[in-house]
């Protein structure tokens, strides 16, 4: 039922319009807020936060059928799923919770998860913004970039450095609201894919962040951004499923009605084996996605399996679209057709929420344990 009203939703609500959405750069703001009718935008959260008490392979149902027809909407609802959300219930007070968490997870409000830098994105260790200790409040200074809800947000989790000394243990993550003085929203990217979404960098200029916007205990800032990653990996590379299944979808559908050489081209056996190709190895994602959803439903450790969930799908997701537009042909190069879109929206899934390269450091680290 949960795969069938994101299936609808995406047909009837995603679709029209999705094109104009990714060349104009509009953010869907619409789409959103009925999204958040559906309780799409907080769905694992407990019904007592306004969420909707699912589990995570629902989650990974609900990306796969968003992302098969608009990968820029489906990041803003695994950014506030699974980053945001999670990290608030996981971690948050009580009264973080009631303030931030409710608003969050009925999707009255937006939000984005702030811990890359110009100069700290794979190596996050080394953050520059600095939360200086002023007693009650923190001062923030710094820039955060390619934050995804970026002008759309209005509650930003920020990891920042308070004890220099003590590198990334003295790392703590706030909560911060739009609007705070010294708080500025920086220039919109013109991005290759996911077009429709907003990413912007941030800027702190002596931002004053009451301590009881900490999560967590002091220096706990680091590790919270490591954790909530593992489950933001989940929807990302549920994210890149859906990619890889919709351009697999409108390639399958293509080969049956385009003819070459006298027959349809799904009669050709280079047709016939790119889609059996394809075919196994989303099957293999997608089983690799209910995996690590399965083992954070369980409450198992799930680290390895969301990496590599996310550096297999991203990578099907790669592939799949660059074939798909070369089924179609000249179509597939032309925007009616979708899966040029789709093979732009693509590359992100290999960048975001931790790089290929990054994924393959988690898993190996896991194995050679
Ligand atoms: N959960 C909890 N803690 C974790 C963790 C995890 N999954 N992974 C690492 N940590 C902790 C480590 O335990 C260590 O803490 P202690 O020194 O107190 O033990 C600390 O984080 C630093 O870890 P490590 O020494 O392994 O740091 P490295 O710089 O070698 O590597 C990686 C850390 C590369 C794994 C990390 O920087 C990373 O994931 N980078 C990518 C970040 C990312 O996804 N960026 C995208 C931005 S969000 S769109």
């Amino acid at each position: 039922m949960i795969r069938q009203a994101a299936r609808e939703f995406a047909q009837n609500e995603l679709k029209p319009g999705v094109i104009e959405r990714d060349e104009y750069q509009k953010f869907p703001t619409e789409q959103v807020k009925k999204l958040a009718e559906l309780g799409f935008m907080g769905m694992m959260v407990d019904p007592k936060y306004n969420g909707s008490g699912l589990d995570s392979i629902s989650y990974v149902l609900v990306m796969e059928e968003l992302s098969k027809i608009d990968a820029s909407t489906s990041v803003v609802v695994s950014v506030n799923n699974s980053l945001v959300c999670y990290g608030l219930e996981k971690y948050g007070t009580e009264a973080q919770k009631e303030k931030y968490l409710k608003p969050l997870a009925s999707g009255e409000k937006l939000g984005a998860f702030c811990l890359s830098e110009p100069e700290a994105g794979s190596d996050a260790t080394s953050q520059s913004t600095t939360a200086k200790d002023m007693g009650d409040h923190y001062l923030l200074n710094g820039v955060k970039n390619w934050i995804t809800n970026g002008n759309s947000a209005s509650v930003y989790l920020v990891i920042a450095r308070t004890d220099l000394e003590r590198g990334h243990r003295g790392t703590n993550a706030l909560i911060l609201e739009r609007g705070m003085e010294g708080f500025t929203i920086g220039n919109k990217e013109n991005k290759l894919g996911i077009r429709g979404s907003d990413t912007h960098s941030l800027m702190f200029t002596d931002v004053k962040v009451p301590k009881e916007n900490r999560i967590g205990e002091e220096g706990f800032g680091f590790s919270f951004a490591m954790k909530t990653l593992e489950g933001g990996r989940i929807g990302i590379a549920a994210q890149a499923l859906g990619i890889a299944s919709g351009a697999y979808e409108l390639a399958l559908q293509y080969s049956k009605e385009r003819k070459a050489f006298g027959k349809q081209i799904a009669d050709h056996q280079a047709i016939q084996f790119k889609l059996a190709d394809i075919a196994t190895e989303i099957e293999a994602a997608r089983l690799l996605c209910f995996k690590a959803a399965w083992l954070k439903d369980q409450g198992l450790p799930y680290a390895k399996a969301s990496s590599m969930a996310k550096l297999y799908a991203s990578q099907v997701a790669m592939k799949t679209t660059v074939e798909a537009v070369q089924i179609h042909g000249g179509y597939g190069y032309v925007k009616e057709y979708h899966v040029e879109r789709l093979m732009r929206d693509a590359k992100i899934t290999q960048i975001y929420e931790g790089t290929s390269e990054i994924q393959k450091i988690v898993i190996s680290r896991q194995v050679l344990k």
